[in-house]
């Protein structure tokens, strides 16, 4: 039976907890990543992190699809950094931070490392936003969110209006 999460919310300091990395590729994986992946559909998300549903492992769930039909799945995602020079700027949003979206700079060269839910190694080098989600993505299994790389007066205007 799949269910649906709740999602923390900024500034829950449980947003800020370093996600644990995986060691058990079992039954009870695989449901957290189904429930997730309800969750983020239910939600109109294009990728959802264990951390935001106060599960603190490195799992990550994703959809970038038109049709909402192609779900991905990382577990322990590393990446490196190709190219320190070469960025992209793109308008991000995140579920665990309703109503604001806000244009952000990150790196757009990179490795990416990552296992499967049954443990097996994959390694590829993305492209487009897929590039951008996991970077956001793997940001929220570390503690980090989007508000991070704004300055400290937008992020407490919006930790003041989602206080409320
Ligand atoms: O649904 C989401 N959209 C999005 C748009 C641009 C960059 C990143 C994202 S991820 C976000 C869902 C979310 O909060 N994931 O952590
Ligand atoms: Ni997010």
């Amino acid at each position: 039976m799949t269910q649906k999460l709740k999602i923390l919310m900024f500034p829950d300091p449980k947003l800020r907890k370093v996600a644990k990395k995986v060691t058990k590729f079992d039954k009870s994986l695989q449901n957290l990543a189904s429930n997730m992946l309800h969750t983020m559909y239910e939600e109109n998300g294009i990728g959802l992190a264990a951390t935001q549903v106060d599960h603190h492992i490195r799992l990550i769930v994703m959809d970038l699809s038109e049709k909402r039909n192609e779900p991905m799945f990382f577990v322990n995602p590393e990446y490196k950094i190709l190219d320190n020079h070469s960025t992209c700027s793109y308008e991000e949003g995140c579920l665990s931070i309703p109503g604001f979206n806000e244009e952000i700079t990150r790196p757009d060269k990179i490795d990416l490392k990552w296992q499967d839910l049954d443990g097996n190694t994959h390694n590829d080098k993305p492209k487009g936003l897929l590039t951008i989600c996991i970077q956001h993505e793997i940001d929220h299994l570390e503690g980090k969110l989007m508000v991070d790389y704004l300055s400290s007066l937008k992020r407490d205007r919006i930790r003041k209006k989602l206080s409320k």
